[in-house]
């Protein structure tokens, strides 16, 4: 058995949970955020036989979109007049960030 996590987007996480349900898929949905925009995503963990895993992934893969954001930075301050410069970043987010891992154990009780 295998256990994915899927760093989606919020805007897709509901869609992609859907469509892994429609399909028979148990998921779990975490509210997580980046390290890095320090804004909300969405974590999709999804417990699956190895024999369907592509099948998971292809699902993620469909639903989730990439996005380009924009992050404003300060890179300096006039204090006297109070006033904040900024520089505005744009990255590319997503579609998804996927972890595979083993698992050792899988009981319901
Ligand atoms: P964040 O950490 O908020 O990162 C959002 C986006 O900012 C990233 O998109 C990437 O394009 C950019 N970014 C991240 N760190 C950067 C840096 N040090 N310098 C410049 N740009 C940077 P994605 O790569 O699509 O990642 C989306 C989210 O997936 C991340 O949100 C984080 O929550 C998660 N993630 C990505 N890689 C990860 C990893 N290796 N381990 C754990 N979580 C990860």
């Amino acid at each position: 058995m295998k256990l994915v996590f899927a760093i989606v987007n919020d805007k897709d996480g509901n869609k992609v949970m859907s469509k892994l349900n429609e399909k028979g898929f148990s998921v779990t949905k975490l509210c997580s955020s980046g390290g890095f925009l320090r804004t909300g995503n969405t974590t999709l963990m999804v417990g699956v036989d190895e024999t369907k895993l592509e099948e998971v992934l292809e699902i993620i893969e469909n639903n989730s979109k990439s996005r380009k954001q924009v992050i404003n930075t300060p890179v300096a301050s006039v204090d006297a007049a109070n006033i904040f410069m900024t520089n505005a970043i744009e990255v590319n987010v997503g579609g998804a960030t996927i972890f595979v891992v083993d698992v050792e154990k899988f009981k319901k009780v």
